[in-house]
C-alpha cells in the first residue's frame, strides 16, 4: 500500500504538470484572434509533441509495473489465513498458537474455522460491524488465501491496498505486512446478490504479543470443545 500511494503521488504531479499545459495551449488558441493561412506543417513541433507525450507515458509505466509485479510477487509468509467467501458472509481458518497443529481427542485441528456476519456494534461505523473479526500480527508477512462457497465475492480492505476477488473453486492469494496496528474495515466488492451490502470485514492487526494471547484463547476454545476429560497444560 505504501508503494501504491507513492505511485499515486508521483502520477499527480505529472498529470498535473500536463493538465496546466494543455489548459494553457488550449485557451490561449481559443482566445487567439491571429493566425498564420499557410502553416501546413512544423517538423520541429510535431517531432516534439510525439516523443514528450511517449516520454511521459513511459515515466508513468515503469513506476506502474514496478508495483504491480511487487504486489503479485510471492513473499515468504510466516502464517496462513484462510478467508471462504458466502452468501453473504465470511468464514476464516486461522493458524492456531504458534502455528502449530494439534490433535485433540484423536481429531486433526490445523486451524481455527470461524463465521463472521453483520452484526451492529456501537464501535463501528454503521453497516460495518462484525460479529468476529480476522486479527493479523503487526510485522509479520501473512498470506491470505480467498476463495469463495457459492457466487464470485472479492475481499477489500482498501486502506491495506487489498483487493481480490473470491472465485467458487479457485484460491487467490493475498500478502498483507502490516506496519501499524490498528482496526481496518472492509466490504465485499464484487456485486453477489441482494445482501451483497451486508457482509462487512474487520481486520484487527495486534502487536505479537496480543496476538499470541489471542491465538491462546482461540486454542482453549477449541480444547473446551472437543477434549472433554483431558486437561491439556499450554
Ligand atoms: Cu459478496
Amino acid at each position: 500500500m505504501g508503494e501504491l500511494s507513492v505511485f499515486h503521488d508521483h502520477v499527480i504531479v505529472v498529470m498535473s504538470g500536463v493538465i496546466v499545459l494543455i489548459v494553457y495551449v488550449m485557451s490561449y488558441l481559443l482566445l487567439n484572434t491571429k493566425y498564420y493561412k499557410n502553416l501546413s506543417e512544423g517538423t520541429m513541433i510535431e517531432m516534439i509533441w510525439s516523443i514528450v507525450p511517449a516520454f511521459l507515458l513511459i515515466i508513468l509505466v515503469m513506476p506502474s509495473m514496478k508495483v504491480l509485479y511487487y504486489m503479485e510477487d510471492v513473499k515468504s509468509p510466516s502464517l496462513t489465513f484462510k478467508v471462504i467467501a458466502h452468501q453473504w458472509y465470511w468464514s476464516y481458518v486461522v493458524p492456531l498458537y504458534k502455528n502449530f497443529s494439534y490433535l485433540l481427542d484423536g481429531k486433526f485441528f490445523g486451524g481455527y474455522e470461524y463465521d463472521s456476519l453483520l452484526e451492529d456494534d456501537s464501535m463501528s461505523p454503521r453497516l460495518l460491524g462484525c460479529s468476529s473479526d480476522l486479527v493479523i500480527p503487526l510485522g509479520v508477512t501473512s498470506r491470505l488465501l480467498i476463495s469463495s462457497t457459492d457466487v464470485i465475492h472479492s475481499f477489500a480492505v482498501p486502506v491495506m491496498g487489498l483487493k481480490v476477488d473470491a472465485m467458487p473453486g479457485r484460491i487467490n492469494q493475498l500478502f498483507v505486512n502490516p506496519s501499524r496496528m490498528g482496526v481496518f474495515y472492509g466490504q465485499c466488492s464484487e456485486i453477489c446478490g441482494s445482501n451483497h451490502s451486508f457482509m462487512p470485514i474487520i481486520l484487527k492487526v495486534f502487536n505479537l504479543s496480543n496476538y499470541d494471547s489471542y491465538t491462546k484463547n482461540l486454542l482453549m476454545e477449541l480444547v473446551e470443545e472437543n477434549v472433554s476429560s483431558l486437561s491439556l497444560n499450554i
